[in-house]
């Protein structure tokens, strides 16, 4: 057991995958081949890889194991019903449709739910689940309160709905125009950061007295629990197990990557009470995924999933998960390297407006970052700022007030000693930060453009 504030890992190393060591000149030459966007480098000219925590967990022996366990039949195979079981007992929904990962769960929803002239409000956006709002024609609001857009507010629940801005969005559009209140659980674009049980009440509240439905972004609801036993009073010593039920018994359903909480490679699911979309789901996810046994899926990720849903709410693991992001986050804050705070969930996300102030917004300072950190150490970064913010209806670009590079932390992969050479980097470039240059984009897909676009380095 922990003594002291030493926590070491609660778990132990069983497998190992050697990582390549390459040279900065190496390295330089990667990145302006990969366009300085790190989504296009490869993975093997990649020493620490904190690009995502999506799909990218360790799976453990139990894991493993259930994967032999798989049945691969076409229609009504045993793993679907042990997954089903699975969610019914964690998350406590009546219905699941498994899909191949969260966006599938997203098409679904906003295929079934919005229509052209529809406005969805949510505590912030994520690229994907907006994607699909727009595709369906819909609008997302942001309601999110503010002091998430800013990177330097102390406050322990940064996730929350601002419920006046919820009542005015409803009151501005009509009850008739939203077909759902989304809320996502973390705030993954305003650095991880949590939504508290009290205000998830008042949302349900509100969504009550004017008939909406309340739909969660579940892809990082267990970190949100963490937060909620750690920093809410009442919760303190409640188990992990309890917290997340109750958190999903104001909701109507979720969309969930798995690739995140589940602690799985690949998958994910939408779930609901409301056996009339459910009906609906099973109707279209045949469509775009496979029978609604499957989802996209085969039987042996479905039963890692089913395995993750369990391992996911032990108490030791979540509180170690929590804690080694919060390691990496504090040897920068020690030496005034700018990070949001609080540290969030899943990630550190280096401030690039305060780390590169010289550098405009429209040079994309985020993803010179990104570019610089991967030349200094191999270390892979993403950038969340000006670039996967996109462009607006009128075709300009979107401004975000956060303008971040996040260090994403895998689940069960790197050590403590691996967040140690992160800090080192990411420390000696902030005390270079006088000579990083901004980028000019010379290649823009039309949709999620940082996924595939290319820069060049400024002068
Ligand atoms: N998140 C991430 O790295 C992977 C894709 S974007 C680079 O953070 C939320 C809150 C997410 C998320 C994915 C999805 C989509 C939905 N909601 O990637 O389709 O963070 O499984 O999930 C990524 P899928």
């Amino acid at each position: 057991m922990p003594r002291r504030d030493i926590m070491a890992e609660p778990y132990k190393i069983k497998s190992v995958e050697t990582i390549r060591m390459t040279t900065p000149e190496y390295r330089q030459r990667a990145i302006a081949e990969a366009g300085y966007n790190t989504f296009l480098l490869k993975s093997e000219d990649v020493y620490i890889d904190l690009l995502t925590d999506s799909g990218t967990n360790a799976m453990s022996d139990m894991q493993w194991s259930a994967l032999m366990h798989g049945d691969e039949a076409y229609a009504g195979a045993r793993s679907f019903f042990r997954l089903e079981k699975a969610v019914q007992e964690i998350y406590g929904y009546k219905h699941m449709v498994p899909t191949h990962q969260g966006r599938g769960a997203e098409n679904l929803l906003s295929t079934i739910l919005i229509r052209p002239g529809h406005y969805v409000p949510q505590n912030m956006y994520f690229t994907t689940t907006r994607a699909h709002q727009e595709r369906n024609g819909g609008t997302f609001v942001d309601v999110i309160i503010d002091e998430a857009h800013d990177s330097q507010a102390e406050h322990p629940f940064k996730g929350n709905v601002d419920l006046k801005k919820l009542e005015e969005t409803i009151n501005r559009v009509g009850p008739q125009n939203i077909p759902y209140v989304n809320v996502a659980l973390t705030v993954n674009m305003a650095g991880g950061q949590p939504v508290s049980m009290q205000n998830l009440r008042d949302v349900r509240k509100i969504c009550d007295k004017y008939g909406l439905r309340l739909m969660y972004d579940a892809t990082r609801a267990v970190e949100n629990a963490f937060f909620i036993q750690e920093r809410e009073e009442g919760y303190a010593g409640k188990p992990i197990r309890e917290i997340f039920k109750e958190m999903m018994s104001y909701s109507d359903g979720c969309t969930m990557s798995g690739k995140k909480d589940l602690l799985v490679n690949i998958g994910g699911f939408l779930a609901m009470n409301d056996d009339d979309i459910f009906a609906q789901a099973k109707e279209l996810v045949v469509v775009f995924e496979g029978m609604p046994s499957y989802g996209g899926l085969a039987g042996r990720d479905m039963e890692a999933m089913a395995q993750g849903c369990y391992e996911m709410v032990d108490d030791h693991y979540i509180a170690h998960r929590i804690y080694q992001v919060r390691y990496l986050g504090e040897q920068l804050i020690k030496n005034d390297v700018p990070i949001v705070r609080p540290v969030g969930g899943h990630a550190v996300f280096l401030d690039a407006r305060r780390f590169l102030p010289h550098i405009d917004q429209d040079q994309f300072p985020s993803q010179a970052l990104a570019a610089a950190l991967y030349e200094d150490s191999g270390v892979r970064s993403m950038e969340r700022g000006i670039v996967s913010a996109g462009r607006n209806k009128r075709g300009e670009n979107n401004h975000p007030k956060l303008e971040l590079v996040r260090l994403t932390i895998p689940r069960r992969v790197y050590t403590d000693r691996h967040m140690d050479v992160v800090a080192d980097s990411v420390i000696d470039l902030y005390q270079k930060r006088n000579s990083l240059a901004g980028l000019k984009m010379v290649y823009e897909p039309p949709t999620l453009r940082f996924f595939t676009a290319r820069f060049e380095r400024l002068p």
